[in-house]
C-alpha cells in the first residue's frame, strides 16, 4: 500500500487524541508544522518533541499548505454530539466533505486533516473523512476501519471501557483476555420490549444502519448524493428493516410494531441506552416512558422548529401521494410516475439534497428523528445532548426507532397501493414453472435452527488514554445453522434460460394466531436472497447457500479488519470491497424462532431474466449485499422493483391465490435453542 495513502487510516486510531502523538501500531506521530497546533498545545509543543526524541516514535513530516476556510465545520465544538439529521450539523459536515474531497492530492489531504483532527469535533471529523476516503478516486482502495473500532462507545455497555482499561494496564504487552459484554443489559423482563432488545442492540445491525448511511449521504455534493434509486433504497432498506423487526416481534409474543403517527400522543416506550460518549465524556440521555415530543427552540444547536411544522410537512407530502404529483417551486407539477415515483418520494421524504421542493416538503424523516431525540430536553434547559434516535450508529437501538419507521412505511405503502397491482404478464414467467422449493441443513428438512453466539471483536483503536495493546472484546448475538435452499424448476419452453430467483420468507399468523391475509403477509415478506441462474430445457435443480445471500455480508466483513482486504489499493476490486462493508449482518439473516418451533413460509419466484437485467459491465468479487445496499457506482443491479413482487398490493386473498406457476412455497419452521456457543474469531 503506498505509504502516503495509508497514513490517512491513522487519523482513525484514537480519535480525541491528537495526532501529534502515537498513532496506529508502528509507533508513529505526525510531525505538524508550528502553526497547525491549537493554542491549548502550542505551549507543549517542546515538551511533545522532546519526548518523542527518543527514537521509539517514527514522525511523519506533514506538508505546509496554505488552509481552506474551515470557519463552518470549526463552529460545532469539538466536544458535542455531531448528528446528521441535524440539519445545521450536516451543512458543517457537507461542508468539510467537499474540502476533503477537494485537496488537490493525498499529501495535501493529510496535511489538512492533521489540523483538523486537533479541532474538529472527531465524530464529525471521522464521519467527513470516512466519506472522503470512499469517493476521492485516489482513496478508494483504503479501507476505512468499521466505526465499531474507532467509537466502540457507541455500540456497547461503557463498563467494558472501564474493565479494558484495567485489563490493558494489568497487562500492557499484547493482553488477549477478551472482555465479555453483558447481554441484556438495558432493562429488565418487566419491560415486554426487552424481549426484542438481542436485534434492537445487536452490534453489526447497527454497524449496517451505520454504514448504509454513510454509503448513502443525503447532504454532501451533489455526484456523491446522487447514486442510481437511493430515494427508492432509502424506502427500500427501511421497510426490511420493519419486517425483519416485526418478524421478531412476533416470534418474541409481541405485536407488530405500532406506528407513530401521532406527533401530540405519548410515547409509550422509555428507552435508557446506558451508553457513554467518550467525546463528549457523559452518558447518552434517556427517554422516559410516556414523553411527548414538543416544539424545539435550541439556539445553540440552530434548531426551532414547532411540532406543527412536522404535521404541515406530513400533510404536503400525503398531498403529493393524493394528487400524485410533486409541487415544485415554481408552481409546477411534476407527475408520479409508476417507474420513479417511488425514488423522487424517497428523496422527499428522507429528505436528501435530490429532494424536488425541499422548501415546500421539508425535512419530515430527519427531522422526526430530531425532534424524538430532543425530546427530554426541547429547550436545551438542561444543556443535555440528543439522545440515540439522534445518530445513525445508535438509532435502531430505541424502539421508538422502529415505531418512526413503521409510519414512514406506511406512508410509502399508501403510494404503492395506488398503484395498479402486478398482472401476469409481470409475474408470470411463461414456460418455467418451479414445482419445490425446500431446505436442507443440520436442523432437518425445512426446518431453521437458530441460537446464541458469542464472537470477539477488536476495541483497541477507539479507546484513549490506555496503553497500547489489542483489547477483545466478547459479545452475544444471535446465529443460525447454515442451510440450502433446493429449488426444482422445470423449463418447458425447449430453450436454455435465464431466470432469477426471489426468495423471501414471512410469518404465517398474526398476534392471534390467524392466518395473515396477502395484504398483511406481503408486508411481512423479509427477503432473503437474490440470484441468477441457467435454466436448461427439462428438469433443474437449483442449489443456493444461505452463506451466498444477496442481503448479508458475513460476519468477517461487518467487523472487517483492514488487513484482510483483496486487491491492490487503488484497483477496482478493493474499491468494491470498501462499499460492500455494507450490507445486512449475517448473523442476524433468520428471524429468532422459538423453542417449540415458529411457523413461516418460504417463497420463491423465478422471473425472466431478460427482462430484470441492467446492461452495465460485469461486477466485481464483491457483489454480495446488493440487495440492501446496490453496488458501488453502478445501476441497482434489478430492474423491478424493489421488494418485487410484494411490494403493492394484489387481488389475492392470501399467498396462494398469489402463486403462478413459476413460483413456490414451503411451510417451514425456526427453531430456537437457548444455548451459547462459542463463535468466530475475528482475524
Ligand atoms: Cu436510517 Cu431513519 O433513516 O434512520
Amino acid at each position: 500500500m503506498s505509504d502516503s495513502k495509508s497514513r490517512l487510516l491513522l487519523f482513525f486510531d484514537r480519535p480525541s487524541e491528537p495526532c501529534f502523538l502515537q498513532k496506529g501500531d508502528d509507533n508513529v506521530a505526525f510531525e505538524v508544522p508550528d502553526h497547525y497546533y491549537p493554542d491549548k498545545y502550542k505551549s507543549l509543543t517542546n515538551t511533545l518533541a522532546n519526548r518523542f526524541g527518543s527514537g521509539e516514535v517514527r514522525t511523519i513530516p506533514v506538508k505546509n499548505i496554505a488552509l481552506p476556510d474551515l470557519s463552518l465545520p470549526l463552529q460545532l465544538p469539538y466536544n458535542d454530539q455531531f448528528s446528521l439529521f441535524v440539519a445545521k450539523h450536516r451543512r458543517m459536515a457537507g461542508k468539510l466533505i467537499d474540502i476533503f474531497i477537494n485537496m488537490r492530492d493525498v499529501d495535501d489531504l493529510i496535511s489538512l486533516c492533521s489540523y483538523c483532527q486537533m479541532r474538529v469535533n472527531p465524530y464529525m471529523f471521522n464521519y467527513c473523512l470516512s466519506v472522503a476516503i470512499l469517493h476521492r478516486p485516489d482513496t478508494k482502495g483504503l479501507q476505512v476501519p468499521p466505526v465499531v473500532e474507532t467509537f466502540p462507545d457507541k455500540f456497547m455497555d461503557p463498563k467494558v471501557f472501564r474493565k479494558a482499561r484495567e485489563t490493558t494496564t494489568v497487562n500492557a504487552s499484547g493482553n488477549r483476555m477478551p472482555i465479555t459484554i453483558p447481554t441484556n443489559y438495558t432493562a429488565s423482563n418487566s419491560e415486554p420490549e426487552q424481549r426484542v432488545a438481542y436485534f434492537r442492540e445487536d452490534i453489526g445491525i447497527n454497524l449496517h444502519h451505520w454504514h448504509w448511511h454513510l454509503v448513502y449521504p443525503f447532504e454532501a455534493a451533489r455526484e456523491i448524493v446522487k447514486k442510481d434509486r437511493r430515494g427508492e433504497l432509502f424506502y427500500y432498506m427501511h421497510q426490511q428493516i420493519i419486517a425483519r423487526y416485526n418478524a421478531e416481534r412476533l416470534c418474541n409474543g409481541l405485536g407488530r410494531v405500532t406506528r407513530y403517527s401521532d406527533f401530540r400522543a405519548p410515547i409509550g416506550e422509555g428507552y435508557f441506552p446506558k451508553l457513554d460518549s467518550q467525546v463528549a465524556s457523559r452518558s447518552w440521555p434517556p427517554r422516559f416512558a410516556n414523553t411527548v415530543i414538543r416544539d424545539i427552540d435550541r439556539p445553540v444547536n440552530e434548531i426551532k422548529i414547532d411540532v406543527f411544522q412536522l404535521e404541515t410537512w406530513r400533510d404536503r407530502f400525503l398531498q403529493a401521494i393524493d394528487s400524485n404529483a410533486i409541487n415544485m417551486p415554481n408552481g409546477r407539477k411534476v407527475p408520479l410516475n409508476e417507474e420513479t415515483g417511488i425514488d423522487e418520494l424517497g428523496n422527499l421524504m428522507e429528505s436528501s439534497i435530490l429532494s424536488l421542493n425541499r422548501g415546500y416538503y421539508g425535512d419530515l424523516h430527519n427531522m422526526g428523528h430530531v425532534f424524538i431525540a430532543y425530546s427530554h430536553d426541547p429547550d436545551h434547559r438542561h444543556l443535555e445532548e440528543y439522545g440515540v434516535m439522534g445518530d445513525s450508529a445508535t438509532a435502531m437501538r430505541d424502539p421508538v426507532f422502529y415505531r418512526w419507521h413503521a409510519y414512514i412505511d406506511d406512508i410509502f405503502n399508501l403510494y404503492k397501493s395506488k398503484l395498479t397491482p402486478y398482472g401476469d404478464s409481470q409475474l408470470d414467467y411463461p414456460g418455467i414453472r418451479v414445482s419445490s422449493i425446500s431446505v436442507e441443513g443440520p436442523a432437518g428438512a425445512n426446518r431453521f435452527a437458530t441460537q446464541w453466539q458469542q464472537s470477539l471483536v477488536e476495541l483497541s483503536q477507539g479507546l484513549d488514554f490506555t496503553p497500547r495493546g489489542s483489547v477483545l472484546a466478547k459479545f452475544t448475538h444471535l446465529q443460525h445453522e447454515e442451510f440450502t435452499y433446493v429449488i426444482e424448476v422445470n423449463n418447458t419452453s425447449g430453450q436454455s434460460k435465464m431466470g432469477t430467483f426471489r426468495v423471501f420468507m414471512a410469518p404465517k399468523t398474526d398476534e392471534r394466531g390467524q392466518p395473515l391475509a396477502f395484504e398483511d403477509q406481503r408486508r411481512l415478506m423479509i427477503e432473503l436472497d437474490k440470484f441468477t441462474r441457467g435454466l436448461k430445457p427439462g428438469n433443474n435443480t437449483i442449489r443456493q447457500r444461505s452463506l451466498d445471500s444477496s442481503v448479508t455480508i458475513p460476519f468477517e466483513r461487518t467487523f472487517r479488519n483492514q488487513a484482510n482486504r483483496p486487491g491492490d489499493p487503488g484497483s477496482a476490486t478493493a474499491a468494491e470491497f470498501d462499499f460492500c462493508g455494507c450490507g445486512w449482518p449475517h448473523h442476524m439473516l433468520i428471524p429468532k424462532g422459538t423453542e417449540q418451533g415458529y411457523p413461516v413460509v418460504l417463497y420463491v419466484m423465478v422471473s425472466d431474466w431478460n427482462a430484470d437485467k441492467i446492461e452495465q459491465d460485469t461486477v466485481g468479487a464483491c457483489n454480495d449485499a446488493a440487495s440492501y445496499c446496490g453496488l458501488r457506482d453502478r445501476k441497482y443491479p434489478d430492474k423491478r422493483h424493489m421488494g418485487f413482487p410484494f411490494d403493492r398490493r394484489s387481488e389475492a386473498r392470501n399467498l396462494t391465490d398469489f402463486l403462478k406457476p413459476n413460483m413456490a412455497t414451503r411451510d417451514c419452521t425456526i427453531k430456537f435453542t437457548d444455548a451459547i456457543r462459542e463463535g468466530t474469531q475475528r482475524q
